[in-house]
């Protein structure tokens, strides 16, 4: 059994956690936290009792951690999201602190199994994906390397929904992760603070009617209450803070009063100031546009603000030393409102003037963009701006007329070019641009892999980029190799201590030197009785949910990520349709056994996304059930893919889908922990693809189809994706038993439409990368059919990723844009 195997994890760094110490404060916090004795204990309550007694362990160094920060005057980062991907906590927190074990044998001595209890905890889900889970990594990196940092953010009520598929159809259902409490938060009553909405802006002139100061004066006001989570980092080195704001009417006795006896009248108050916080926003490639939306970010940025000024103002006296002791960042746009609020702040409440408030800006905030699809760039119209934050609307324009000075002074650009700086777009309905706000409010603006930062330099913010040519920076986004490696994959971590002993626990770049066992026969076969290990798990995971039965010999082919036509799961699916004909037609070769898998949810307002969903669930049912293929070839989509999830299919994969358009994935950051754990990757060189074929080789990879400047290329001079189709005519036979009903006997035109689009206009190259991309998976049979070959591929990808580490991110940001000592 492979969970055994974590036994040998580092020792706990804790005193007093001997299996029989433990099992006793279990059995006290059992009576004593949650009000049970262990014979009516449910399996929910043992959970909670084992995690309040290793949170009551963490809280003497999360204090330390404080304490030490605020005695030595270390400068502090703030990461500001409105996503925290993070998934459970508890193995998290167990293998960190090296309690892994003891807690295994505590709980095993009364009866209970760590890993059924485990399984109970609900996932954090309050992100959409790759922006939310980097966040999530990034926070246990910072704890890591010893960085003093408070994660910000929001604590939705409902985070991402649960996707249930139902006729193939995804369904989308309410998570409630908070049912039975959360036994990692500390709800902080008396950290809380006062976020206007509405209202208009008084503005006073004093002294001989030069200074004149602005106040705001809110119609709508609520609170936001801090709930605080320990973060704790590798060995439990470092306990950081992630903060997350809950909404709340600000006083529900005086409302009641003031609404005169109208309890339903005062309900209605304390329910709409509670909504805000409810819900996280479900699309993570276009905006929502919803005035909900901009209120949740202001809430969270304002809340934010004032509890870090309020922090630096009770230690050093003067906001004027901000930036020296405080590095905020913005995680996209999303908080890009704080640009202006803590301008407000700065001038309206602590009296700074603009210059000195702009200086003090922009010294402290720094942004990561995630994103260049047009689409995906927030920017709100200047209507409901104003209306919801007229004192900020007013400052914006400020920020923007000393941005458009500067420009004149440059003396460089045209007026295409200054209108395309100004934060306000005004052709159409004039919009706030946030991109632009978020720029101009930083010293640095950082992109997620190289391909991405050069783009950024190059498209959407060229002028800008020109205007600040120092500012634009790259930094490649990592995974915490504890979560994506020693936790989720124990027998691929007790394979290499076995074999190149134990540094690469604290240094995953030290995995290199199982690039010497590569070449040795019995290496190859432990890892690949390993990999056969966590294929087997899934395999059972896919039985007991959806009664698929797997083989787990066959090549385990995997494409999981949010579904979105510029991933193209569309490009993978056809070309499975392609597939399934050949073999078909030509039962004769020696095809390879492959399982396909498909995870992922789409924005429930994202018609093609849906689609695609059910066309995958369509076609696995026709092949699936056709005998002439069995042994071959099954399809499986797995509903509700998230972090847990993932947690059991990164180290199941032989082969990793990294398929995007060249040009449209900033990063990707699955593609890191496929390869980490031993899947060889298919993929276009985009986003950090690019730089994995660098670290791993170019034997190591299979890289296929267009390159970033041939889509440019092709889309600019008439890409003509009818004439693709026909010139391959296992493409067209593939489309047109799609577009014909095949697959949707019951609805033959269900993908008629979805199909005609690949016809007319294929932005996402589907067609055009086609052959490529078959011709890709065919090298990838050869070389699965010579397995000793395959497994040195494998062995060189755990090997060569170590570079992948969050842990590397973050020092990046700590040298270069936050300037922390790492
Ligand atoms: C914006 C406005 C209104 C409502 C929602 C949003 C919104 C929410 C989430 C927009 C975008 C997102 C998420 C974006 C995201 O996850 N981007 C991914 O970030 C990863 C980490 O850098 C990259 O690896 C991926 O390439 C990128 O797609």
């Amino acid at each position: 059994m492979t969970r055994a195997m974590t036994s040998e994890l580092p020792q706990p760094i804790l005193e007093n956690s001997d299996p029989e110490t433990l099992s006793s404060e279990i059995l006290k916090a059992l009576k004593y936290r949650v009000g049970k004795d262990a014979t009516v204990a449910t399996p929910h309550d043992w959970l909670t009792a084992s995690i309040k007694v290793v949170r009551d362990r963490i809280i003497d160094h999360w204090v330390e951690s404080t304490k030490e920060t605020y005695d030595l005057k270390e400068k502090r980062v703030y990461y500001l999201s409105l996503e925290f991907l993070i998934g459970r906590l508890m193995r998290d927190a167990f293998s960190n602190l090296g309690l892994l074990d003891s807690m295994r044998q505590a709980l095993e001595s009364l009866g209970v199994e760590l890993d059924v209890i485990a399984g109970l905890e609900p996932d954090a889900a309050l992100g959409n994906g790759g922006l939310g889970r980097l966040a999530a990594c990034f926070m246990e990196s910072m704890a890591t390397v010893d960085i003093p940092t408070h994660g910000y953010g929001i604590r939705y009520a409902n985070g991402m929904f649960r996707q249930e598929i139902s006729d193939g159809w995804q369904v989308e259902l309410p998570e409630n992760w908070l049912d039975h409490g959360n036994p990692w938060e500390f709800e902080r009553r008396e950290r809380s603070f006062e976020v206007g909405f509405g209202g208009h802006v008084e503005s006073m002139t004093s002294g001989q009617g030069q200074l004149e100061r602005h106040v705001w004066k809110p119609l709508e006001r609520i609170l936001a209450v801090a709930y605080d989570t320990p973060v704790v980092g590798w060995r439990g080195k470092r306990v950081n803070t992630l903060r997350l704001w809950s909404s709340m009417a600000i006083d529900p006795i005086l409302l009641d009063a003031f609404n005169a006896g109208d309890h339903i009248g005062a309900l209605r108050e304390s329910n709409k100031a509670e909504s805000l916080a409810r819900v996280l926003y479900p699309a993570d490639s276009h905006q929502a546009g919803q005035e909900l939306r901009l209120r949740q970010e202001y809430f969270f940025s304002t809340a934010s603000l004032q509890d870090i000024l309020q922090r630096h103002l009770s230690q050093f006296g003067t906001v004027e030393t901000l930036a020296d002791q405080a590095a905020i960042h913005l995680n996209d746009t999303h908080p890009a409102v704080a640009v202006p609020e803590l301008m407000r702040l700065l001038m309206d409440v602590h009296g700074v003037d603009f210059d000195q408030a702009w200086d003090i800006t922009k010294k402290t905030f720094a942004y990561t963009n995630h994103t260049l699809l047009p689409e995906a760039l927030e920017s709100w119209p200047v209507p409901l701006f104003e209306r919801l934050l007229p004192r900020h609307m007013q400052i914006i324009y400020a920020i923007n007329a000393q941005v458009l000075q500067e420009v004149r002074l440059a003396k460089k650009f045209t007026d295409e070019q200054v209108r395309r700086i100004s934060l306000i777009q005004e052709d159409g309905d004039r919009r706030v641009r946030m991109g632009n706000l978020a720029f101009v409010g930083s010293h640095s603006i950082n992109g997620v892999s190289a391909l991405h930062t050069e783009l950024m330099k190059e498209t959407i913010f060229a002028d800008l980029h020109k205007l600040y040519p120092d500012r634009i920076n790259n930094k490649t986004n990592g995974i915490t190799p504890r979560r994506w490696l020693i936790q989720c994959n124990p027998g691929l971590t007790r394979l290499a201590r076995e074999t190149i002993g134990d540094k690469f626990l604290d240094d995953v770049n030290e995995l290199k030197h199982l690039d010497d066992f590569a070449g040795d026969a019995s290496f190859r076969e432990r890892f690949a009785a390993v990999k056969r290990g966590n294929k087997e798990r899934l395999s059972n995971l896919v039985a007991a949910r959806l009664g698929i039965k797997l083989d787990p010999s066959a090549m385990f082919d995997i494409q999981i990520k949010r579904i979105h036509e510029y991933k193209r799961q569309l490009l993978n699916i056809v070309e499975a349709v392609a597939l399934y004909d050949q073999i078909r037609s030509h039962p004769e070769r020696d095809w390879v056994p492959r399982v396909k898998f498909f995870g992922g949810k789409a924005a429930p307002s994202y018609h093609n996304a849906k689609l695609i969903i059910k066309l995958a669930n369509d076609v696995a049912k026709v092949i699936n059930r056709d005998p002439s293929v069995r042994g071959l070839l099954k399809m499986v989509f797995i509903p509700n893919y998230n972090v847990s999830l993932a947690e059991i299919m990164m180290p199941a994969a032989d082969l990793s889908e990294q398929i995007s358009t060249a040009g449209m994935e900033a990063s990707g950051t699955g593609n890191m922990k496929f390869a980490l754990n031993g899947a060889l990757t298919i993929g276009t060189l985009d986003g950090a693809n690019v730089e994995m074929k660098e670290c791993v080789g170019d034997d190591n990879i299979f890289i296929f189809g267009l390159k970033t400047e041939e889509v440019a290329e092709r889309r600019n001079n008439g890409y003509d994706p009818k004439a693709v189709i026909d010139a391959s005519p296992e493409l067209s036979q593939a489309l047109s038993a799609i577009a014909t009903g095949v697959f949707s006997p019951d609805d033959p035109t269900r993908y008629a439409e979805l199909i005609d689009g690949l016809y007319q206009h294929d932005w996402f190259m589907v067609a055009a990368d086609f052959d490529s991309y078959a011709a890709a998976q065919r090298d990838v049979d050869k070389v699965w059919q010579d397995s000793a070959d395959w497994y040195a591929k494998a062995i060189h990808n755990v090997a060569r990723m170590g570079w992948f580490s969050s842990d590397r991110t973050i020092r990046q940001y700590a040298k270069e844009i936050w300037n922390v000592p790492v």
